[in-house]
């Protein structure tokens, strides 16, 4: 796999384009919806979902039976990169404990972007984990909002106990740019880590 000019503007997608299955993790409210609908190039599809009776056993065996609704939205978007690489944007569904209902969820998908709301780190603690668990490669996107404290980014990866070559960026998810950045950041990652398991054996 070449991925070589992988950031030059995206152009026009051709015959040999390469696909790319990209999850987009992280807490609640990190800003997962924002980031697929800022970066895609076409209207992305968001379904919100109430989990209706079906799940309720679900729900009620899992101990979360307080809770009679749960709101599960997917988001869906994609962005050409360059003229061979396109991006398909699968936003997680909200909460991590129910992915496993997903089926495949994460089933061909080379890499991922974790938000992190550095003012909740702890909500992103368990998309972390999952990725870890589930093998899918990531970079780290701390999503600044207007009351972000700015940390060392060392901090931040003392907290969150990310490994140190993971990459972990800043970013505005409502940004176009910003958020075309994060992608790319990950792609280079993800080429980064081939060129290393090649050179390893
Ligand atoms: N100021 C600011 N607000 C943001 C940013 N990203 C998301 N938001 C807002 O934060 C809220 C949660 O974002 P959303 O994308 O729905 O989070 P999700 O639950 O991860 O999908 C929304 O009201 C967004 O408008 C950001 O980068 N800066
Ligand atoms: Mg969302």
């Amino acid at each position: 796999m070449d991925l070589k000019g992988f950031d030059r503007p995206g152009a026009p997608a051709s015959g040999d384009t390469r696909s790319v299955k990209v999850m987009i993790a992280g807490g609640f409210g990190t800003g997962k919806t924002t980031l697929v609908r800022s970066v895609s190039d076409i209207k992305p599809l968001t379904t919100e979902e109430t989990l209706t009776q079906a799940s309720a056993d679900v729900d009620h065996l899992i101990g979360v039976a307080e809770k009679t609704e749960t709101t599960v939205s997917l988001d869906f978007g994609k962005i050409s990169l360059n003229d061979s690489l396109m991006l398909y944007l699968f936003g997680t569904p909200g909460q991590e404990r129910f992915w496993f209902l997903w089926n495949g969820l994460f089933k061909g998908a080379l890499g991922a972007v974790v938000l992190v709301d550095t003012r909740r780190l702890a909500s992103s603690f368990r998309a972390i984990e999952e990725m870890e668990r589930q093998d899918v490669p990531f970079v780290v996107a701390l999503n600044v909002f207007p009351d972000s404290r700015e940390f060392p980014v060392e901090e931040i990866r003392d907290a969150l106990d990310i490994s140190p070559h993971i990459p972990i960026v800043a970013c505005d998810a409502r940004d176009r740019a910003s958020s075309r950045d994060v992608l790319v950041t990950l792609i280079r990652h993800l080429k980064e880590r081939s060129a290393v398991a090649r050179e390893s054996r």
